[in-house]
């Protein structure tokens, strides 16, 4: 039996559809709802943080967490996507940059814009979503300038750092943060949008839409 992708369309789980279409990983997709009430009783021996993605292995073992996931996925399909040998570091050297840099930035943002009016978490802060924004400059322009040098985060090509360093691009009807201020970054966007595991990671599956923003 292959393993079982719990997903929904929300940014890190689209994150790893993403990477299982991508790597075309033979996994059963299947869309949750962990926080929603009741249905903690069957997530949380998955996943205690009632978060997804999950990736539930047949031998009953699961594993959360995009980034292990996306690893686990690669090893599955023997793709070098999550780079093993000498490369190893450098890939981790963008994917934790972007959790506490660009990432981290967007993040920010598009949870004030989006996902907190998503789910009626509460009004915008503006203070924070100047703060993301602060941030998103400073670290975009860090990332256009090694992007102007070549077209993916590793020289070698792409790779899953730029798969998670994007994680929340795909939401920036919602986000609205200054992309075209910044045309490498921007290119290397584009780029990624014309992969179409990326581009619409959801196609041929079956799971609601987002709650709309009011
Ligand atoms: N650090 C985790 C973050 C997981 C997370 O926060 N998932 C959110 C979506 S981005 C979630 O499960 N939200 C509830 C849902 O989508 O039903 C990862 O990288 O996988």
């Amino acid at each position: 039996m292959q393993p079982t992708l719990y997903f929904s369309r929300n940014p890190n789980p689209r994150l790893a559809v993403a990477v299982a279409k991508h790597l075309a990983a033979p996994v059963t997709y299947e869309w949750a709802a962990p926080l929603v009430p009741g249905e903690d009783v069957r997530f949380r021996p998955l996943n205690p943080s009632l978060r997804l993605p999950i990736l539930a292995e047949a031998d009953g073992g699961s594993l959360f967490e995009a980034d292990a996931i996306a690893c686990r996925l690669s090893q599955l399909v023997g793709s070098d996507f999550w780079r093993s040998g000498p490369e190893l570091p450098d890939m981790i050297r963008w994917v934790s940059w972007s959790r506490d840099n660009f990432m981290h930035a967007c993040d920010m943002v598009h949870f004030e814009r989006g996902t907190k009016l998503r789910y009626g978490l509460g009004a915008l802060d503006e203070g924070t979503v100047a703060r993301g924004l602060e941030r998103f400059h400073h670290t975009a322009s860090i990332l256009d300038a090694h992007l102007s040098k070549q077209d993916w985060l590793l020289a070698s090509g792409l790779s899953y750092a730029d798969f998670r360093m994007s994680v929340f691009l795909p939401y920036n009807d919602v986000a609205r943060l200054p992309l075209g201020d910044y045309p490498a970054l921007d290119a290397w966007h584009a780029r990624l949008l014309a992969l179409p595991a990326w581009a619409n990671p959801f196609e041929g599956l079956s799971a609601p839409e987002l709650p709309p923003i009011p």
